[in-house]
């Protein structure tokens, strides 16, 4: 069995699904209708978008047990992404109406040209940081070998360096 941290972001509302914070529960029960054991789901939180997307985010993080490898993985969230009808529009940092990414795994490292774990800017964003300390504070960062609990409680220290 594999257990993955998966990020949930939304900024936008859903026709059928409603606001943000409804797509991530919406998106929670497709993941577990899919034969993903759900071990824990973090609050949701609001937070202000990075970059220059316009509408506020809803945040959540999850951790899953399953035994898919990482890019079947990987296959089984864009599939549930693409079922909340977000638009691939070729560019980065679009509004969406639905993220899913990786963070990390428990098999520690992943890098193809597909996907890379951990995710590789995690660590400087609160809302994957915090919900993720929030569910799965020991699990330690392979590349800093930080837990979430210290890698949450040093971004509330620290401002987050320029971008
Ligand atoms: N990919 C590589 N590694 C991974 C991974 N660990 N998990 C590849 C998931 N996917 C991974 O992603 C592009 C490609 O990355 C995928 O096809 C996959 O093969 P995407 O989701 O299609 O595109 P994207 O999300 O627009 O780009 P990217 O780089 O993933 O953007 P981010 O970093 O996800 O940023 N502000 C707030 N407050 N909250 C947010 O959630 N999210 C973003 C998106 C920007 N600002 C935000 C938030
Ligand atoms: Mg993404």
């Amino acid at each position: 069995m594999n257990r993955y941290l998966i990020a949930l972001g939304s900024n936008q509302r859903h026709p059928r699904f409603g606001p943000p914070a409804a797509i991530l529960r919406a998106a929670l029960a497709a993941i577990a209708e899919r034969g993903i054991t759900l071990e824990a789901a973090s609050r949701i939180i609001r937070s202000r978008p990075l970059g220059p997307s316009l509408g506020e985010y809803a945040n959540g993080a999850a951790v899953v047990e399953s035994d898919l490898a990482p890019l079947d993985m990987l296959d089984l969230l864009q599939d549930v992404e693409a079922a909340f009808s977000r638009k691939r529009q070729g560019q980065r940092w679009r509004s969406r109406t639905l993220d899913l990414d990786i963070v990390l795994w428990s098999g520690g490292f992943w890098a193809d040209d597909r996907l890379i774990i951990p995710h590789r800017e995690f660590r400087a964003r609160g809302f994957v940081v915090h919900p993720g300390a929030q569910i799965a504070a020991d699990w330690r960062d392979p590349v800093t070998n930080l837990s979430l609990k210290h890698l949450s409680t040093r971004l509330t220290r620290r401002p987050a360096p320029p971008r």
